[in-house]
């Protein structure tokens, strides 16, 4: 059996991707009159803050200086906290609060690896911060998913080699993030890119333990 579980937040553990996704759109309409296509909602899921601003103003076309760059990341943030208020235990993806209760009965130790920098505020208005032992800070990784670097400090927050792990992610920057971690990538989610993960299921009340520790013994015998 794995000794720790590694979550990742925003389409994991809660949908904040909507709220994200408002906040860049809102962010758009205030400052540049236009509005923000789909496609870019999943292109920034799991990436950090300043790499999603780049990538809409990529989209944009549309070139700032640092200064306004920064500025713009502030007001990002300010109406994204807006929208976190109504944030409530009810947010809480179908079949987690089962599944981080079965791992901690379990003995598994529990760590987050998200790029969110609010984690911890989401957390603790999901009421949920008890079950994590450790939170990962991105602002103290070098760099950020697709890059190990987030996962990796997760595992030593809980003193838990990665391959001793599991993780997991619904972005596809995310599972290729635990894979170079060398922990056991579980992945959410339905997309065709997500094929990377050790083991994929489509949603998150679809998670089973049973299933995730079968296909985690099988990876570690192969591993060895
Ligand atoms: P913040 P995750 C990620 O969370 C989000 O998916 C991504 O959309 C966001 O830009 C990033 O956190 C940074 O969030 O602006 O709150 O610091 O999926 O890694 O839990
Ligand atoms: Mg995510």
């Amino acid at each position: 059996m794995f000794k720790g579980a590694l979550f990742d937040l925003d389409g994991v553990i809660a949908d904040t991707s909507v709220y994200h996704f408002q906040a860049w759109t809102k962010l758009s309409q205030d400052n540049f009159q236009r509005d923000l296509p789909a496609k870019l909602e999943e292109q920034t899921k799991g990436v950090s803050r300043a790499d999603s601003l780049q990538r809409i103003l990529d989209y944009l076309q549309i070139q700032v200086t640092p200064d306004k760059f920064q500025q713009l990341m502030k007001q990002k943030n300010e109406y994204y906290l807006k929208l976190l208020q109504t944030l409530t235990p009810k947010n809480i993806l179908p079949g987690i609060n089962q599944l981080l209760q079965t791992l901690s009965q379990s003995g598994v130790k529990l760590a987050l690896a998200s790029a969110s920098l609010n984690a911890p505020i989401i957390l603790d208005r999901l009421q949920l911060s008890d079950y994590f032992a450790a939170i990962a800070n991105p602002a103290e990784v070098k760099q950020g998913k697709p890059a190990p670097d987030i996962f990796l400090a997760a595992a030593d927050g809980i003193k838990v080699k990665p391959q001793d792990c599991i993780a997991l992610e619904d972005s596809i920057a995310g599972i290729q993030a635990i894979n170079q971690a060398q922990a056991f990538s579980v992945g959410i989610g339905d997309s065709q890119e997500l094929a990377a993960a050790d083991i994929l299921f489509a949603q998150t009340k679809d998670l089973n333990i049973e299933q995730i520790s079968n296909a985690y013994q099988q990876w570690q015998e192969g591993q060895s």
